[in-house]
Protein backbone atom coordinates (compact mmCIF):
# COMPACT_ATOMS: atom_id res chain seq x y z
CA UNK A 1 0.00 0.00 0.00
CA UNK A 2 1.83 3.27 -0.98
CA UNK A 3 2.48 5.81 1.14
CA UNK A 4 -0.51 8.35 2.23
CA UNK A 5 0.79 11.57 1.23
CA UNK A 6 1.58 13.58 4.07
CA UNK A 7 -1.02 16.64 5.51
CA UNK A 8 0.14 20.08 4.51
CA UNK A 9 2.32 21.40 7.00
CA UNK A 10 1.45 24.98 9.10
CA UNK A 11 2.97 28.00 8.24
CA UNK A 12 6.16 28.71 9.24
CA UNK A 13 6.67 31.85 10.93
CA UNK A 14 10.24 32.98 9.52
CA UNK A 15 12.86 32.45 11.56
CA UNK A 16 13.85 35.48 13.59
CA UNK A 17 15.57 36.35 16.34
CA UNK A 18 14.07 37.21 19.67
CA UNK A 19 13.24 40.67 20.56
CA UNK A 20 13.14 41.79 17.05
CA UNK A 21 10.04 43.48 16.31
CA UNK A 22 8.30 40.64 17.42
CA UNK A 23 6.46 42.79 20.87
CA UNK A 24 8.87 42.41 23.29
CA UNK A 25 9.23 45.22 25.54
CA UNK A 26 12.61 45.73 26.69
CA UNK A 27 13.22 47.94 29.44
CA UNK A 28 16.20 50.48 28.63
CA UNK A 29 19.30 50.81 31.19
CA UNK A 30 18.60 54.08 32.53
CA UNK A 31 21.40 56.44 34.41
CA UNK A 32 20.88 56.89 37.98
CA UNK A 33 19.17 60.25 38.88
CA UNK A 34 17.92 60.21 42.35
CA UNK A 35 18.70 63.89 43.86
CA UNK A 36 19.82 63.03 47.32
CA UNK A 37 17.05 64.68 49.61
CA UNK A 38 17.32 68.36 50.89
CA UNK A 39 18.67 68.74 54.78
CA UNK A 40 17.58 70.99 57.09
CA UNK A 41 19.51 72.11 60.90
CA UNK A 42 17.78 72.25 63.87
CA UNK A 43 18.61 75.25 64.93
CA UNK A 44 18.02 75.92 68.47
CA UNK A 45 17.68 79.78 70.50
CA UNK A 46 18.69 81.01 73.45
CA UNK A 47 17.25 82.62 76.45
CA UNK A 48 17.09 83.88 79.87
CA UNK A 49 14.88 81.26 81.47
CA UNK A 50 15.50 77.57 80.36
CA UNK A 51 18.03 76.00 82.88
CA UNK A 52 21.05 75.06 81.32
CA UNK A 53 20.46 70.93 82.33
CA UNK A 54 17.37 71.09 80.64
CA UNK A 55 18.48 71.98 77.18
CA UNK A 56 21.79 69.10 78.03
CA UNK A 57 18.49 66.66 78.51
CA UNK A 58 17.13 67.78 75.32
CA UNK A 59 20.14 67.59 73.50
CA UNK A 60 20.39 64.15 74.67
CA UNK A 61 17.35 62.89 74.72
CA UNK A 62 16.34 64.25 71.21
CA UNK A 63 19.37 64.42 69.20
CA UNK A 64 21.67 61.61 70.88
CA UNK A 65 24.18 64.07 72.04
CA UNK A 66 26.63 62.79 74.73
CA UNK A 67 26.48 64.38 77.41
CA UNK A 68 30.11 66.24 76.89
CA UNK A 69 28.59 67.13 73.08
CA UNK A 70 25.40 68.13 74.47
CA UNK A 71 27.37 70.84 77.07
CA UNK A 72 29.25 72.24 74.02
CA UNK A 73 26.40 72.84 72.43
CA UNK A 74 23.95 74.43 74.91
CA UNK A 75 27.16 76.66 76.01
CA UNK A 76 27.34 77.80 72.49
CA UNK A 77 23.82 78.67 71.99
CA UNK A 78 24.03 80.55 75.46
CA UNK A 79 27.12 82.83 74.69
CA UNK A 80 26.01 83.25 70.79
CA UNK A 81 22.21 83.11 70.90
CA UNK A 82 21.66 79.66 68.38
CA UNK A 83 23.25 76.62 67.93
CA UNK A 84 22.32 73.53 65.40
CA UNK A 85 21.55 70.50 67.58
CA UNK A 86 21.45 68.49 64.30
CA UNK A 87 21.02 68.15 60.58
CA UNK A 88 17.77 65.67 59.13
CA UNK A 89 15.95 65.72 56.55
CA UNK A 90 12.61 67.59 56.32
CA UNK A 91 10.17 65.66 57.90
CA UNK A 92 12.99 64.24 60.81
CA UNK A 93 13.54 67.78 61.45
CA UNK A 94 10.14 69.06 61.60
CA UNK A 95 9.23 66.08 64.03
CA UNK A 96 11.86 66.67 66.29
CA UNK A 97 11.27 70.45 66.55
CA UNK A 98 7.63 69.73 67.53
CA UNK A 99 8.45 66.90 70.18
CA UNK A 100 11.47 69.58 71.94
CA UNK A 101 8.57 72.48 71.72
CA UNK A 102 6.11 70.04 73.58
CA UNK A 103 8.65 69.21 75.73
CA UNK A 104 9.73 72.73 76.64
CA UNK A 105 5.80 73.42 77.05
CA UNK A 106 5.10 70.30 79.01
CA UNK A 107 7.98 71.64 81.69
CA UNK A 108 6.77 75.50 81.26
CA UNK A 109 10.24 76.91 79.94
CA UNK A 110 10.45 79.03 77.08
CA UNK A 111 12.90 77.09 74.82
CA UNK A 112 12.52 77.81 71.27
CA UNK A 113 13.63 75.71 68.61
CA UNK A 114 13.38 76.14 64.55
CA UNK A 115 14.64 74.47 61.42
CA UNK A 116 15.90 76.09 58.48
CA UNK A 117 17.48 74.78 54.71
CA UNK A 118 21.08 73.19 55.45
N1 LIG B 1 20.55 81.02 78.78
C1 LIG B 1 19.98 79.97 79.60
C2 LIG B 1 20.36 80.18 81.04
O1 LIG B 1 21.26 80.94 81.34
C3 LIG B 1 20.44 78.58 79.16
C4 LIG B 1 20.01 78.23 77.79
C5 LIG B 1 20.89 77.65 76.91
C6 LIG B 1 18.67 78.42 77.38
C7 LIG B 1 20.50 77.28 75.64
C8 LIG B 1 18.27 78.08 76.13
O2 LIG B 1 18.78 77.13 74.01
C9 LIG B 1 19.18 77.51 75.26
N2 LIG B 1 19.68 79.48 81.96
Amino acid sequence: MPDEPLPPSPPQRPETRPDEGQGAVVAERQTAKTEPPKMYQVVMLNDDYTPMEFVVMVLQEYFQRDIETATQIMLKIHHEGRGVCGVYTRDVAATKVELVLAAAKRSGHPLQCTMEAA
